[in-house]
């Protein structure tokens, strides 16, 4: 079979500039699933090399954007995501609570943006918001805007107007993942398709918002599932401004609560194979951080992560201190995007 493993560098550069959909109708994808099988397949070391020297043409190696979580809708959901500790499905610790106010959330914000923070992502467990919701939140999107802030949202799925009111509040970012690859999904969530994620996305790009799109490893899915995932991600046109790559959190009471851990080489794997396909996006390094060692985050920056969530929270687990986080940077001599002097 031909495989990209003995390609060299220059070659696989070239195939990651390939912008055109091909031609031919049976491979009118920009990235076949086996190509990018391929690349995962290749040896470590060529792996993170070529992903480093695309990174390099498109981004400053030494420079970091980060993004502030904040769960402005916390539990109760009534989707069956089985990593999360949200969903009403499960018996976990969390607690439901309602639509925070907004002095509250611009506070958080303020506090984020005095840490560094130059986006603030606002999480809500919900399927997709309800009408009666818009109007708050829209006034946050307008709050954490006039704070200088960049906006993101993840409410669940929306429609073609929801998504262009966000748009009209001044929203930059909206985040929906497609998690895992379409032949896996089944196994992880039952109550939403892969083709309502996928119109969401659609939404959220017809409206003129940024995308954020990407998923988790280490459910429990194989190689082939990883490369399914970066391969829906790379083909959608055009592929997303930002991509989460997601370790599972193990949470205690979710169907997931007892995955076996990813061997890190392979989270590193699926860093480097993102970049590669989408040479321009901001991958972005996020849940997970807080069982990796500072050497496995500095390795997945080498693969081209340029983003992460940075704050003591995730939405609803642990993420490093951003004492932790500042000192590692400094450690690496990496500027923060949008601080002064970077
Ligand atoms: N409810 C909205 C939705 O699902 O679109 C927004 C919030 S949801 C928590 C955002 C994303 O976080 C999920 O799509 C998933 O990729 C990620 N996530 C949730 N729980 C996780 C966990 N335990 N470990 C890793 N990633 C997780
Ligand atoms: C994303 O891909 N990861 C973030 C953000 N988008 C919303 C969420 C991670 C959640 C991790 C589990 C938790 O804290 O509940
Ligand atoms: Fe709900 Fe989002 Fe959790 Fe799924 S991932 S259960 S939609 S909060």
């Amino acid at each position: 079979m031909t495989t990209i493993a003995n390609v060299s560098p220059e070659a696989l550069r070239a195939t990651a500039r390939r912008t055109e959909p091909r031609t031919s109708p049976q491979t009118a994808a920009r990235w076949q699933v086996a190509e990018v099988e391929a690349l995962f397949d290749l040896p470590f070391m060529d792996l993170i090399h070529s992903a480093q020297s695309i990174h390099r043409e498109h981004f400053d190696p030494n420079q970091i954007q980060l993004s502030t979580l904040l769960s402005i809708k916390t539990g109760g959901c009534a989707e069956d995501c089985g990593y999360c500790s949200q969903s009403a499905h499960f018996d976990t610790e969390v607690k439901a609570s309602k639509l925070m106010a907004i002095d509250e959330v611009r506070e958080a914000a303020l506090a984020a943006r005095s840490q560094g923070a130059s986006r603030f992502c606002m999480g809500a467990a919900w399927r997709s918001p309800k009408e009666r919701d818009m109007e708050r939140i829209t006034e946050m999107v307008r709050e954490v805007k006039a704070l200088g802030m960049e906006t993101c949202m993840t409410l669940g799925m929306l429609d073609a107007d929801q998504a262009s009111t966000l748009k009209d509040a001044g929203l930059d970012y909206y985040n929906h993942n497609l998690d895992t690859a379409p032949e896996y999904y089944g196994s992880v969530i039952t109550t939403r398709t892969y083709q309502d994620r996928l119109d969401t996305l659609g939404h959220v790009r017809q409206a003129g918002i940024n995308v954020c799109a990407g998923g988790i490893v280490g459910m429990g899915e194989t190689r082939s599932h990883r490369a399914g995932l970066i391969a829906e991600l790379a083909n959608l046109e055009p592929y997303p401004e930002s991509v989460p790559i997601n370790n599972l959190v193990p949470v205690a009471g979710t169907p997931l609560g007892n995955s076996e851990r990813l061997d890190p080489f392979e989270f590193v794997r699926t860093i480097a194979v993102a970049r590669i396909t989408m040479p321009k996006t901001r991958v972005r390094l996020s849940a997970g951080r807080e069982e990796m060692d500072d050497a496995l985050q500095a390795l997945c920056f080498l693969a081209g992560a340029n983003s992460i969530f940075y704050g003591d929270r995730l939405l609803t687990t642990p993420n490093p201190t951003s004492q932790r986080d500042l000192r590692l940077l400094e450690r690496l001599d990496m500027r923060i995007e949008g601080a002064s002097g970077a």
